[in-house]
């Protein structure tokens, strides 16, 4: 499986609740990759960035990937375009495109967060099968709580909010249980198709990039060679 989204999704924090560690979360540069059990399947989950520096290493990832969840920050309007962008560019990607694809809304804590509807709409998910939106609480914000401490957030801020608090968020961490457990049926039921889809798709990548990298060798050698006839005739 392959995790992405933008930096500071919630990414990092939702493999590790999945694992059942809550280890410190540093952001993403790279990727890294956390292997785990989920409904007594051996799952590795490929933490990769969603940048648009990081997305030159996707199609390595994408290709080895059975299934996808994308991350977004449901309480980052200002980034949601992006969250799109990127959101599109990974799931018409020629080793993306058929394969299920869980989209966590992630962040559904924070009071000012779109609800799963509004980031359906906001990412344009597409209505046919093979996508689910779930609502998650990677981790619960803990900025504000120190704030809260202050007796006026204490006395008058937080009752009012409390007067219009609904219960969306009951059962927010069991939904991204059965969110994966989804991903992982969709998968399972599909392997016959996507097994050999992932071995055929890797094989590809490697080759291609095999290809990039002889290309690569071969200028630096040229241009060496092109640096030592100059500094022989000057
Ligand atoms: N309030 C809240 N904060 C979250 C949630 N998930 C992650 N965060 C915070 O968002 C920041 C980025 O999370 P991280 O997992 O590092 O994002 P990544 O860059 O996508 O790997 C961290 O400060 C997390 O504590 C969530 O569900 N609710
Ligand atoms: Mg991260």
């Amino acid at each position: 499986m392959i995790v992405i989204g933008l930096d500071n999704a919630g990414k990092s924090s939702l493999i590790s609740t999945l694992k059942g560690e809550p280890a410190e979360t540093v952001p993403t540069l790279g990727f890294c990759s956390t292997k785990m059990h989920i409904e007594n399947v051996a799952v590795e989950l490929f933490d990769v960035g969603g940048g648009k520096s990081i997305r030159g290493i996707w199609p390595n990832f994408f290709s080895k990937a059975h299934g996808v969840v994308f991350v977004i920050d449901s309480s980052d309007e200002e980034r949601f375009a992006e969250a799109k962008d990127c959101f599109h560019e990974a799931i018409t990607h020629e080793y993306v495109s058929g394969k299920p694809i869980l989209i966590c809304a992630n962040k559904q804590d924070v009071r000012t967060a779109c609800k799963t509807e509004k980031i359906r709409e906001t990412l344009a998910v597409p209505e046919t099968e093979g996508f689910k939106i779930i609502g998650t609480i990677a981790k619960r914000g803990t900025v504000g709580m120190a704030e809260a401490e202050s007796s006026l957030l204490r006395d008058v801020v937080l009752p009012l909010y409390d007067e219009v608090e609904d219960d969306s968020e009951e059962g927010i961490e069991e939904g991204m249980a059965t969110g994966m457990k989804w991903l992982m049926g969709e998968c399972g039921s599909q392997i016959g198709v996507l097994a050999p889809r992932v071995q055929r798709e890797t094989k590809e990548e490697q080759k291609k990039q095999e290809k990039q990298k002889k290309e690569k060798e071969a200028r630096v050698k040229q241009q060496k060679l092109a640096r030592e006839r100059e500094t022989k005739t000057s």
